[in-house]
């Protein structure tokens, strides 16, 4: 059947790319003739050939949100006071494309609050009482993207209404760029979910998309997609729980081979990589991978798996089923059997009717019926559309209690600071301003492990099923999970909540054998959740008043960050004046106390190890530099901030934040010093400005620690050798840095790693952060030492890459936080409270001294 799929889309259809097909349109609604080009090089054109009839009027945003992609179009809007249209030639047998972009900000005297409109695309209703600024908000994203598919509209011309609703005072409309597409005919007979005899023609049907993932994969750029201009997002965040099982790519000995398949279906990128289960079939068995989506209630939904498998190429290795919506979509998936040969991409496409619940779930758990060899189950990418044929309009989503709050006051202070609205992260330099600084990221376990073999034992012992048999659900109203329609990505409830009850199970009634660790917020607690899954609690001291909303906003804001050298934040409490933070255990604590113990060199870990660890945690600062399109400054890189989990993966953690009135200048944010010394950007400390080349500064001692095993600071030592990085610095121009190693590793270095190793940390540390390599550069550099370490004649082949080949591509894409307002760092409001001094260092250091014992 799915051949014959594949032979309907393979008759050639024209590939749309930006504007190169006659029935393509891209409108930068307002802009002036000549129109512009986006941050993608795509050229949209002026709006007003096309328009015809109503009253509107054009004009400028009147600021321009940092997280905005690109200028075009966003900054321009056609505003309409009365019901007003587009035009659009088209032909009346073909698919088209629809995407409409809105950037709810202040128009000229029009306040995007007032904005509630609908939107028709000749009979079909697109959006109802839609308010961009309520979606914007509910969904802390300075703009939406709505994008539709329409089926033929059996008419030679579309006609795009907007029209301001009659039951708001004052409401008007407004867009700011309109894409019109013809597209081929992605759409076929689908079956129904739960009816087994049942199939619906979905041809004829209009969609819009409600999510689109490259599973296991990273963000794809419009450009970057196969001909269709569409946007994958990575699927981590809609990952339920903790059993997120393992990401691959493929490699380079297997070919993915579309063979009849369209291209256009999903770019390469989109197959070459995918999320299973992970290698131990007991695992495996007791859980379901599962993504969950919010969605509209009770609709109906199309989605589309695609897969793409690159490690087996028999029949019934891997047979695995498919829930959705806790019903079995699919009794027996074998991606061989439907692709024929291993690196063929295929998909499969299941309706179903949504739930009232608003939530759509798609699951997967191997089919030991089938008795497949291995026990797995493989997805590479979702897409997921609501399907009608007249009325694809939803309600908007609600913005959790707690966001209103904050922007209220947000709104206070703006008022009598009238300086712009960010938001700050920087480095918990401590734990002084309360949770502000520990909320952190809500980063689910992402784990990559680049190969699936049958097997291996590379896939971990702690992929538990963190969900199988939770009582908690995750989705309890108040963790700011209520998303409503058609967004196209940006789910929100990355966080887990956990209720009191759970914290208190967890940690045995905060009982003080737990603790693990004690800061300026409160404690750390070791703790069990879901019948064995250990986390790290940070509890707020109960006494504390601070941070209450800084607590909640942060996680809202920031949980979208995630990266497998970041320490996973899973969820958080926030019960009868009670605020824990649930973070992934890290067993093998910190970098720092497998270095050394009060002065002395501990004799763990190899040179090979701490070059791993060290471009480990190197990648997860890379990714905080450059992974979102604004730079995160961690601003207290040490030893003690790198954790390592049970497979010596280095972490990094404590990402603190706080909120403030920022003072962001071109590149550099001024703030208060804050740091550890030993550690501290004497540039920062001069001129008081922050660039991520301090954390590089900060992470070049770092470098030395790893090196010779000793603290960055020791008072205790004669003057000269008190500063590890002068010390350091002053022996490797005399020649004698092999004296101050750690003895340990004496013999074990080669020489050409030390070398470069050295060189490459001694540049960190330069006075100028000018002269300091960029985290990528240095990332190079560690990965050629570690190469020059394992090359057996100390002759080295090219730059070793494989998985940072990948990550490097995806880092600088990784747009979902990108979506966020702008983030920046520093506050008059820590000043008073804020000492991080190394006469502090045992607090700091506990805070994420996550010891397991
Ligand atoms: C599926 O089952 C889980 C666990 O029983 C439940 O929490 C969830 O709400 C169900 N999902 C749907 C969409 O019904
Ligand atoms: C997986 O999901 C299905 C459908 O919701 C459910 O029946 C089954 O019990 C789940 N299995 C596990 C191990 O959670
Ligand atoms: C289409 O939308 C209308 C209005 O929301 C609804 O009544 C109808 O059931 C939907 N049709 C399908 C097939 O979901
Ligand atoms: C329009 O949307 C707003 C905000 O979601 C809601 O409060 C209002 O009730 C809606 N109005 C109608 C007529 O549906
Ligand atoms: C589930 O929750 C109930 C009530 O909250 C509790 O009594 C029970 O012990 C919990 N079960 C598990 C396995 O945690
Ligand atoms: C801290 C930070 O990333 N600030 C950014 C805010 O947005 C502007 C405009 O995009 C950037 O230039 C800043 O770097």
């Amino acid at each position: 059947m799915h051949a014959l799929a594949y032979l309907l889309l393979a008759i050639s259809l024209p590939l749309l790319s930006n504007a190169a097909t006659p029935d393509s349109f891209m409108l930068g609604c307002g802009l002036g003739d000549g129109g512009g080009e986006d941050g993608d090089g795509r050229r949209w054109n002026p709006d007003n050939k096309y328009l015809s009839g109503g009253n509107s009027v054009t004009s400028k945003a009147s600021v321009q949100d940092p997280s905005l992609s690109s200028e075009v179009p966003y900054m321009t809007s056609r505003v309409f006071t009365s019901q007003g249209s587009y035009k659009f030639p088209i032909q009346g047998t073909k698919r088209y494309m629809l995407r409409l972009h809105f950037y709810p900000a202040v128009y000229s005297t029009f306040d995007p609050s007032n904005a509630f409109f609908s939107v028709t695309a000749n009979d079909v209703t697109l959006l109802s009482n839609f308010s961009a600024a309520i979606t914007c908000q509910a969904l802390s994203q300075a703009y939406i993207d709505k994008e539709y598919s329409l089926a033929p509209l059996h008419s030679d011309a579309l006609t795009i209404t907007f029209k301001p609703s009659d039951k708001h005072h004052g409401a008007f409309a407004f867009v700011n760029g309109i894409e019109l597409a013809e597209m081929p005919e992605l759409f076929d007979t689908a079956p129904v979910v739960g009816f087994p005899d049942q199939t619906v023609e979905t041809k004829s049907l209009h969609f819009v998309t409600m999510s689109r993932l490259n599973v296991g994969g990273s963000y794809i750029s419009p450009t970057k997609d196969s001909g269709l201009s569409r946007i994958w997002y990575d699927d981590t965040p809609y990952l339920y729980g903790g059993g997120n099982g393992v990401t691959n790519e493929v490699t380079a000995d297997v070919t993915i081979n579309y063979k009849s398949m369209p291209q256009y279906i999903a770019p390469f990128n989109v197959y070459a990589t995918s999320r299973s289960m992970g290698a131990s079939k007991d695992i495996n068995m007791g859980f379901n991978l599962t993504w969950v989506f919010q969605v509209d209630p009770d609709s109906m939904y199309l989605a589309r798996l695609h897969f793409c498998e690159y490690y087996y190429a028999k029949l019934n290795e891997i047979v695995f089923k498919i829930f959705i919506n806790n019903q079995t979509a699919q009794e027996d998936a074998d991606i061989i059997g439907w692709a024929g040969a291993k690196g063929v991409p295929t998909y499969k496409d299941y309706v179903v009717h949504g739930k009232s619940s608003g939530e759509l779930w798609v699951a997967l758990h191997p089919a030991p019926e089938t008795k497949p060899e291995f026990f797995d189950a493989l997805l590479n990418g979702l897409e997921l559309f609501k399907l009608n044929d007249t009325d694809l309009s939803g309600p908007n989503p609600k913005p959790s209690d707690m966001l209103v709050k904050h922007e209220e006051k947000e709104r206070t202070f703006e008022t009598k600071h009238t300086t712009k609205r960010t938001f700050v992260i920087g480095s918990a330099a401590g734990g002084a301003a309360g949770f502000a600084f520990v909320a952190a990221l809500c980063v689910v376990v992402h784990h990559r492990t680049r190969k699936r073999a049958p097997g291996s034992s590379t896939t971990t012992s702690s992929w538990l099923p963190l969900y199988g048999n939770s009582n908690t659900t995750g989705t309890k109203s108040g963790s700011g999970k209520s998303v409503g329609s058609g967004n196209l990505a940006m789910a929100q409830g990355l966080c887990r909540y956990f209720s009191l009850q759970d914290m208190l199970h967890a940690t045995q009634n905060f009982d003080e054998s737990n603790v693990i660790g004690v800061g300026g917020f409160g404690k750390v607690y070791k703790g069990v959740i879901d019948n064995g899954f250990k986390v790290a609690i940070k509890r707020s001291n109960p006494q504390s008043e601070q941070g209450v909303n800084e607590f909640q906003t942060e996680i809202e804001m920031l949980s979208k960050l995630r990266h497998k050298h970041l320490v996973s934040l899973i969820g958080f409490c926030e019960e009868e004046d009670e605020m824990c933070l649930v973070y992934d255990y890290m067993s093998h604590g910190t970098m720092r106390e497998h270095l050394y113990k009060g002065n002395k060199p501990l004799d763990t870990l190899t040179w090979k190890q701490r070059l791993e660890i060290c471009i480990g945690a190197a990648r997860g600062l890379h990714y905080l530099h450059t992974g979102a399109k604004y730079t995160i400054i961690h601003r207290d890189v040490k030893t003690t901030n790198i954790l390592l989990d049970e497979n010596w993966v280095a972490k990094v953690s404590d990402f603190g934040l706080s909120k403030t009135g920022p003072n962001m200048n071109q590149g550099h944010v001024s703030t208060v010093v804050k740091g550890s010394f030993g550690y501290l950007d004497p540039e920062y400390f001069r001129r008081q400005q922050l660039t991520e080349k301090s954390d590089v500064y900060s992470f070049g001692v770092v470098l030395f620690e790893a090196l010779c095993s000793r603290p960055a600071l020791n008072p205790s030592l004669p003057k000269e050798q008190v500063s590890l990085a002068e010390w350091v610095l002053y022996n490797k121009r005399r020649g004698t840095l092999e004296d101050i190693i750690d003895p340990n590793l004496k013999g074990q270095i080669k020489p050409e790693s030390l070398n470069k190793f050295a060189d490459a940390a001694e540049k960190c540390v330069s006075d100028l952060g000018l002269e300091r390599p960029s985290m990528n550069d240095l990332l190079w550099n560690l990965e050629f030492a570690l190469n020059l370490q394992e090359s057996p004649d100390g002759v080295t082949k090219a730059a070793p890459i494989e998985e940072s080949e990948f990550e490097e591509v995806s880092l600088g894409n990784n747009d979902m936080a990108a979506h966020y307002k702008n983030l920046s760092l520093g506050s008059e409001h820590d000043l008073s409270r804020e000492s991080s001094y190394d006469n502090n260092a045992n607090v700091f250091s506990q805070i994420s001294n996550q010891k397991g014992r």
